[in-house]
């Protein structure tokens, strides 16, 4: 009988957890991309376009987020004009890119404070 108290004692935690959790305190996420996760594109977009669900944070006017583009050989490619406006974080390629797999990776902050890590893979034919 013991151990059927502990479960229900754990499942009235996990409730609780659950419900304070409410849908106006939901973290932000990544709403689209340009290009989008998995696409195969011809040529070398104008921008890198990533829009996420909340507002992105600063700290003294500086950004906290960072975009990078990981290249075909895993190598850095270097971009330009890193741009945040509001929820919408923005580069453009330094130079046209070669044929090849590339990897945009992002870690944003958001206004209420909490980070969000993630990839975006594309390839160029
Ligand atoms: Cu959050």
């Amino acid at each position: 009988m013991r151990s059927i108290s502990i479960k229900v004692f754990i499942v009235a935690i996990c409730a609780l957890v659950l419900s304070t959790n409410t849908p106006a305190m939901a973290h932000t996420a990544l709403v689209s991309s340009t290009p989008r996760n998995g696409a195969t594109i011809r040529v070398t977009p104008k921008n890198f376009v990533l829009n996420f669900s909340e507002v992105l944070a600063a700290i003294d006017d500086k950004s906290i987020n960072t975009i990078t583009l990981i290249g075909p050989t895993k190598n850095r490619v270097k971009l330009d004009l890193i741009r945040v406006l509001e929820s919408r974080l923005s580069a453009k390629p330094f130079a046209p890119l070669p044929i090849g797999r590339y990897e945009i990776k992002y870690r944003v902050v958001a206004e209420d404070g909490h980070a969000l890590n993630g990839v975006i893979k594309f390839s160029i034919q």
